[in-house]
Order: structure tokens, then C-alpha cells, then sequence
């Protein structure tokens, strides 16, 4: 793995945002006197192949969370699209501080979003597609869930308010079948623990050891820490408009053998 990339912002114009009083665990570092500020949300997006995707997202990132202090992770399996050249590219001109880790080949997204976490400055952690199907409109709201007490703030397309657009039946079948054996098979009570678009708090991450196996790394961490504070935030899953979706027999099958494991664990 080598990371490239890294550049500081300076601190103007960031920082407004603070936890709500009496409500709040502080789970900041204190400000480095020297060097680059601390972000307070790490951004975690792994990428193969989203050459298209990626610059719209970091574009709209900066635009949506003025005020929060950020830095973006973005984790390329040396996409084939040229992804990592378009990430390194970002990561001199935005605004938002980015620093890409580059993997030699596609290991999977879980493990991607691992690698992430651990190249992670900030405490609290989201991890979120780049195809845009996961608005950054709701990072400040994910991040303010973990201020107020949350281990794990999901986004969630399964509560009231939440919802899937443009999503082929099959896909939707698919989902709901998935939800399902996750929530009946490991006893899980959140409504979509499945969902791609969550923050924890980093320690949660880097703190121990998961399998990491295939797609859905959120079922795993909440299966580990089942007494966590869990909040789902309702938002709206739009399908991708660029590029195609990675998630195939192979992905779904990788699903399952986590499914078989976290249930022999646990019983
Ligand atoms: N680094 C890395 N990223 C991946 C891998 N598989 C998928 N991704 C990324 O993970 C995110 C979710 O994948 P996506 O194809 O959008 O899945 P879908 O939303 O379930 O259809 C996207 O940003 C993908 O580019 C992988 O093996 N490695
Ligand atoms: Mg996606």
C-alpha cells in the first residue's frame, strides 16, 4: 500500500461546526499547535473504477460541508479507469484535504474501507460510495449523531423517510433479502445493516479485528459490538448515473460466508 496525495488546508473558514452541549462525548483530539489541524470527520471512499463519479463527489463534498473539518480517504485498487491518477489529481486542487491510498489490486471493499480507517487522522469515521448515491448533504448529521452519544449512525434507506430510487426490482429483491437474513440470522434490530453510508467512531474501526470479508463490512461491526448505541438517519438511496455497480455473484457470495461466520461466532 502507498499513500499520495496528502495536503493540508489551512484552518480558515472551518471549524464552526461544535457538539450540542450537555449531549456531547468528546471524542476530538485537542488542536495541534503546528502542522495540520486535525480534521474532526474523516471521510472514508473507496473507489474501482469511478474516474467519472469521483471528481463530482469531491466537488459536491466541499460545497455541502463548509464549516466541518474534514480531510477524504480515498482507497483505489489501481482501477484499471485510471481512478488513482483522478484521485491523486483531486487531491492537489480541492479544497478538501484528500489523501489517497493506493492498493496494488482489487482486494475488496471492505478491507478498502479497513485500509482507510487506518490512514484515518480524525475520530469519528464515514464511510460512503463514490458514485453519489450516498449524498454528502448528510455527513454534518452523521457526524453530530456520534458527537451526541452514537457509536454507529447509519444512513439508512429502511426507516421512515429513507427510500431507494431508481433501483432495478431485482436489485431491491435482492437488498430485502439480504436485510432480512442479516437482521433473522444474527439477531441484528437495525433496520438496514446493510447500508454502505455510515460513521463510527475511528476507534471502533482500528480497534479490532474483522474479517473484512467482501461488501458489507457495517454487518460485521454491528454483530461485534452489539450493545453500541446505534442511530439510523433516514436518507434516500439514488442509484448510480456513471459507471456500473461491482457488486456480483462473487460479492454476494463473500456476503454469505460473513453471515455463516458472525453466526458460528456468536452462537
Ligand atoms: N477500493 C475498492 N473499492 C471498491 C471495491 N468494490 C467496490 N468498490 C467501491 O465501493 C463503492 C460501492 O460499490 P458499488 O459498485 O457502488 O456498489 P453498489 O452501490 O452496492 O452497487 C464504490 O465507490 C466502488 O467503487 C473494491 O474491491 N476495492
Ligand atoms: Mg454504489
Amino acid at each position: 500500500m502507498t499513500q499520495s496525495g496528502e495536503r493540508a488546508t489551512g484552518p480558515a473558514g472551518r471549524g464552526d461546526i461544535r457538539p450540542p452541549l450537555g449531549t456531547s462525548r468528546d471524542t476530538s483530539d485537542p488542536p495541534r499547535p503546528h502542522g495540520r489541524p486535525t480534521p474532526l470527520l474523516s471521510v472514508v471512499v473507496p473507489t474501482y473504477n469511478e474516474r467519472d463519479a469521483l471528481p463530482l463527489l469531491v466537488a459536491r463534498m466541499a460545497e455541502v460541508t463548509r464549516g466541518l473539518p474534514l480531510e477524504l480517504v480515498i482507497v483505489d485498487d489501481a482501477s484499471p479507469d485510471g481512478t488513482g491518477a483522478v484521485a491523486d489529481e483531486a487531491a492537489k486542487s480541492s479544497s478538501v484535504p484528500i489523501t489517497v491510498v493506493h492498493r496494488p489490486g482489487k482486494t475488496g471493499l471492505a478491507s478498502a474501507v479497513l485500509e482507510g480507517a487506518a490512514a484515518a487522522r480524525a475520530p469519528v469515521v464515514t464511510v460512503m460510495d463514490a458514485d453519489l448515491s450516498h449524498p454528502p448533504e448528510l455527513l454534518p448529521a452523521l457526524w453530530q449523531a456520534i458527537q451526541g452519544g452514537a457509536d454507529i449512525a447509519v444512513a439508512s434507506r429502511y426507516v421512515p423517510g429513507g427510500g431507494v430510487e431508481r433501483w432495478p426490482l431485482m436489485r431491491r429483491l435482492v437488498s430485502r433479502v439480504a436485510t432480512f437474513a442479516a437482521q433473522g440470522g444474527l439477531g441484528l434490530r437495525v433496520r438496514d445493516p446493510l447500508s454502505g453510508f455510515f460513521a463510527v467512531r475511528r476507534d471502533l474501526l482500528t480497534g479490532y479485528r474483522y474479517k473484512g470479508l467482501g461488501y458489507k463490512l457495517l454487518v460485521e461491526i454491528l454483530a461485534t459490538h452489539p450493545g453500541r448505541p446505534v442511530i439510523e438517519i433516514p436518507f434516500r438511496f439514488v442509484d448510480r448515473q456513471r459507471g456500473k455497480s461491482k457488486l456480483g455473484v462473487e460479492e454476494i457470495l463473500a456476503f454469505l460466508r460473513l453471515l455463516w461466520y458472525l453466526r458460528g461466532r456468536s452462537s
